[in-house]
């Protein structure tokens, strides 16, 4: 035997019912929770009253009131649904004079039916948020140049007081700084096919919330908690590979682990890598090795953080690690960072590099009498002729 149809008046009280408490709305008509829940369904399909509180759900409400024919909600002549738009109205009048009936035409209103549909769209994609959007690749790329970024210790989460230390510095600073010194670098570089955007080490000012260096227990000075540090050091970087993308071909990401972030490195480096799991232009390296090779035609980069092995011995190290690409290359570097200084130096077959941090000197640094400078580079390699060109990025610049 078929079950009886629910009248529209039980139905309606229960939706009202819902709207005001929620699914806890069964104990107030005394009824079982499911029967409760299936007659809020019922009202909401009859179209008799939406009890959700979105505007897509709205929306949804006045679509299927369309088909349904019925919105109690809706009078047509003050409140019409969202979507739709009064055509002509036409009035009754009885023979007294007064008005007796009323007909109104109504049509959709298509602007706003594509906002609502596209409002919806929205909610309905948030289960897959997390993934990349795929950034639209560029025109026309350059194959025989390399277009290398290095991030000099970054220490995201450092603290710097202006007064104590000469600058501030904290976690927005440190966001602002990078990310727009890379939107100047991505957009003054060359169209290169390929780009690597190399972390040279230290991407993080601490390893965990104890705030203090691994190796030595060196106390540090940290802009809030650990987790917010994680957070805008990814933020950071992903808004850097999506700039890149727009204008290279492929983009490597390499995070090299430095002597204050030797753990913490991996939570960016892996977090990127799922992020971008779903874009074939970026690949970032995962090989845990304290040192990393790129070969790029006769040219050959080796990078490392520095706190381990000094400049001298860097040449012997790549010529072993990677004999035969050192032996079919002619154009070799070095690209390290650690000592938050420019140091330039060549050694028989290879040209070692540091390079400077765009963030701010801590009270440590500064009580110890360092006073580099802070700027950020784009490097551009031929494939044949090793580095034909650079482009800087003063820190003064990104403000100004
Ligand atoms: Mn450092």
């Amino acid at each position: 035997m078929p079950t009886p149809r629910l009248s529209d008046e039980l139905a309606l009280e229960a939706a009202r019912v819902y709207a005001a408490e929620g699914h806890g709305g069964y104990r107030t008509l005394g009824l079982q929770r499911t029967t409760f829940l299936s007659r809020v369904d019922v009202a909401r399909r009859r179209g008799l009253l939406d009890p959700r509180p979105s505007a897509v759900a709205d929306a949804i409400t006045n679509r299927e009131s369309t088909r349904r024919g019925f919105s109690p909600e809706h009078d047509m002549t003050h409140v019409v649904p969202d979507g739709y738009l009064v055509k002509g109205v036409s009035t009754y009048y009885n023979k007294e004079g007064k008005a007796a009936g009323q007909w109104v035409k109504s049509t959709l209103d298509r602007e706003r039916m594509e906002a609502i549909v596209r409002a919806e769209l929205e909610v309905l994609s948030q289960s897959i948020r997390g993934l990349a959007p795929l950034t639209p690749a560029p025109a026309r790329s350059f194959a025989d140049i390399l277009a290398v970024y290095p991030f000099g210790d970054p220490h995201v989460g450092l603290y710097a007081w202006a007064k104590e230390a000469g600058d501030d510095f904290d976690l927005d600073i440190g966001r602002r700084l990078t990310t727009g010194a890379v939107d100047r670098l991505v957009s003054s570089a060359p169209a290169a096919q390929t780009a690597v955007l190399l972390l040279l080490g230290d991407v993080f000012h601490a390893n965990d919330q104890r705030n203090v260096t691994p190796g030595h227990g060196h106390q540090l000075d940290v802009d809030s908690r650990f987790v917010r540090v994680l957070q805008v050091g990814i933020e950071t970087y992903r808004h850097a590979i999506l700039r890149a993308l727009e204008k290279h071909q492929s983009v490597i990401v390499k995070c090299i682990p430095g002597n204050h972030d030797p753990q913490a490195i991996w939570s960016l480096a892996f977090t990127l890598s799922a992020y971008f799991a779903n874009e074939p232009r970026v690949l970032v390296d995962l090989d845990p090795s304290k040192f990393w090779y790129y070969r790029f035609g006769k040219v050959l980069i080796g990078s490392t953080h520095g706190d381990t092995a000094k400049h001298e011995q860097l040449g012997p190290i790549m010529a072993t690690d990677r004999a035969e690409d050192w032996g079919a290359t002619r154009h070799r570097y070095w690209y390290t960072g650690h000592v938050h200084h420019i140091n330039v130096k060549e050694f028989p077959g290879v040209i070692c590099e540091s390079f400077r941090t765009l963030a701010a000197k801590d009270a440590y640094a500064a009580g110890h009498g360092y006073r580099a400078g802070r700027d950020m580079t784009c490097i551009v390699h031929h494939r044949e002729h090793g580095e034909i060109e650079r482009h800087r990025c003063d820190v003064a610049m990104v403000d100004a």
